[in-house]
C-alpha cells in the first residue's frame, strides 16, 4: 500500500484525541481537514496584506490582488483549465450550479426543452433545476442508477433527444461510483447538449484533466480539497462565459455604470460581483499547492487502495451491506448494519472517537432507489492509514454487540 502518512503530521487537527481516543476522522466527503500551510496562508493575508483587491493602488492592496489571480491561475493549472480567467471564484459547488442555472440556463433554455440528470445526483445538482422547471415547462430526465450504483448508460442515445444540458456528477459522494464522464461528455456534444460535471467529490480525489473531459461547466467547492470552507470554483469555456448573462450585479462586475444602465467587465470580474472570498481564494491557492506537491497521482492510487481495503475488511462483517459496487469507484463508502439505525451507529462511533456521517448524504431520490431512509457513510482522504480501518471495523462489531448481535 502507497504511504502517504508522513503528511498527517501536517494536520493540526489529527493530533487530538476525541472521547479520550486519537481521533480517527473519516467524514471526507464532508469536509477534509486542513494542513498548517494553508491555516498559515489565511493567517498570514489578515496579519500582513489584509486588504481589498482590484481596488486599491496602495502596496497592501496590490500585494492581496496579486495572490488572489495567483490562485486563480494556479487551480487552473491543476485541473487543466486552458486559460485562468475561465475560473470563477464562488462560495461552493453549490453555488456555482447555481450560478449555471440562473444565467446560462435562463438565457439559453427555454419551454419544451430538457435536461438530462442522474439517479445519484446531489440535491445540489437537483434543485436549481426544480426551481427552474418552477419557472418554465422544462422537462428534467434521469439516468437510471443499477443495483451495483453505476449509471445505466445502455440508453443514454435515445435519453438525449431533445436535450440542452447533461449535468451529471463526476463521482457520487454516497456510492462512490466514477462515472465516465469523457464518455457522457463526447455523447451529449454529439447530440448537441452542453455538459455540466458537478466535481465536488472529484477534484479533491484524483487528477482532474478538464481539457481531456471536454465539458462546458465543471464545478467544485474548496473546503473539500484541504482548502478553507467559503469558496468554490466554477469553471466554464470562455465563449460560454461570455455569452452568459452576469449572477449577481453590484461592484467589481462592471466596465461602467450609468444611472439607468450598466456596461459589464469581461470575465472572470463580470461573475464576481462584490468584495470576494479573498483569504479564502489565497487558501485554496495553498490548497492546490500542497496537493500538487504529494501528487494527485499518488493521492488517488492511495484512496483506492484504502478502498478496497475498506470494502474487503468491512464485508467480514455479518449484517453489513454496502451500497455501490462499482469497481470504478473512490474512497466513499455507504453501508448499513442489519438491525442498527445509521444514526445509532455513528453515535457509538463518535463514542470511540471515529467520525463517519450518516444520514441522507442529500441525495434523498439516491436513498429511495436504494430502499433505505439513510446510510452509514466512511469516506477516507490520502492522510488516512491502514490501521483506522482495524479502528472502524472494531467499532462497528461493538456497536453490534451493543445492540445484542453476535459479531
Ligand atoms: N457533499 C457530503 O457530505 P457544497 O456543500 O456546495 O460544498 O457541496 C455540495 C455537493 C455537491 N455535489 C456533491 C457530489 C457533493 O458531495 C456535495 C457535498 C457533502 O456528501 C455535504 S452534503
Amino acid at each position: 500500500m502507497m504511504d502517504l502518512s508522513r503528511y498527517r503530521k501536517d494536520f493540526p487537527i489529527l493530533q487530538q484525541t476525541v472521547k479520550g481516543r486519537p481521533l480517527v476522522y473519516l467524514d471526507n466527503a464532508a469536509t477534509a481537514q486542513k494542513p498548517l500551510c494553508v491555516i498559515e496562508a489565511v493567517d498570514q493575508y489578515y496579519r500582513e496584506y489584509n486588504s481589498n483587491v482590484h481596488r486599491g493602488l496602495h502596496t497592501l492592496s496590490e500585494r492581496a490582488t496579486r495572490a488572489y489571480e495567483e490562485a486563480r491561475e494556479k487551480v487552473a493549472r491543476f485541473i487543466r483549465a486552458p486559460r485562468s480567467e475561465e475560473i470563477i471564484f464562488t462560495r461552493n459547488t453549490t453555488e456555482s450550479i447555481n450560478l449555471v442555472a440562473y444565467t446560462w440556463a435562463r438565457q439559453f433554455l427555454k419551454s419544451g426543452d430538457a435536461i438530462l440528470l442522474s439517479e445519484m445526483e446531489h440535491h445540489s445538482n437537483l434543485v436549481p433545476w426544480h426551481l427552474l422547471r418552477e419557472e418554465r415547462q422544462i422537462e428534467l430526465r434521469f439516468i437510471p442508477v443499477t443495483p451495483a450504483g453505476e449509471l445505466d448508460l445502455s440508453q443514454l442515445k435515445s435519453l438525449l433527444d431533445g436535450v440542452k444540458l447533461v449535468a451529471v456528477t463526476h463521482m457520487s459522494n454516497v456510492l462512490g461510483t466514477v462515472n465516465p464522464v469523457e464518455m457522457i461528455t463526447a455523447e451529449a456534444h454529439a447530440a448537441g447538449a452542453k455538459v455540466l460535471i458537478d466535481g465536488a467529490q472529484a477534484v479533491p480525489h484524483m487528477p482532474v484533466d478538464l481539457q481531456a473531459i471536454d465539458c462546458d461547466f465543471y464545478a467544485f467547492s474548496g473546503h473539500k480539497m484541504c482548502g478553507p470552507t467559503g469558496v468554490g470554483v466554477l469553471w466554464a469555456k470562455s465563449e460560454i462565459l461570455r455569452e452568459m448573462p452576469p449572477f449577481l450585479g453590484g461592484g467589481e462586475m462592471i466596465h461602467e455604470v450609468f444611472l439607468d444602465r450598466s456596461d459589464y467587465a469581461d470575465i472572470p470580474n463580470k461573475f464576481e460581483a462584490g468584495t470576494p472570498n479573498i483569504a479564502q481564494a489565497i487558501g485554496l491557492g495553498a490548497a492546490v499547492d500542497y496537493l500538487s506537491e504529494i501528487g494527485m497521482d499518488n493521492v488517488w492510487r492511495h484512496e483506492q487502495e484504502m478502498a478496497a481495503l475498506a470494502i474487503e475488511k468491512l464485508k467480514s462483517i455479518k449484517g453489513l451491506r454496502i451500497f455501490g459496487e462499482s469497481a470504478h469507484r473512490g474512497a466513499a463508502i455507504s453501508f448499513e448494519i442489519e438491525g442498527v439505525h445509521p444514526h445509532d451507529l455513528a453515535t457509538i462511533l463518535d463514542e470511540q472517537g471515529i467520525a463517519i456521517r450518516a444520514g441522507h448524504h442529500c441525495a434523498q431520490p439516491l436513498m429511495r432507489k436504494f430502499n433505505v431512509q439513510s446510510t452509514a457513510r466512511a469516506s477516507f482522504y490520502f492522510y488516512n492509514v491502514p490501521e483506522e480501518i482495524d479502528i472502524l471495523v472494531e467499532g462497528l462489531k461493538t456497536a453490534k454487540r451493543m445492540f445484542g448481535y453476535v459479531t
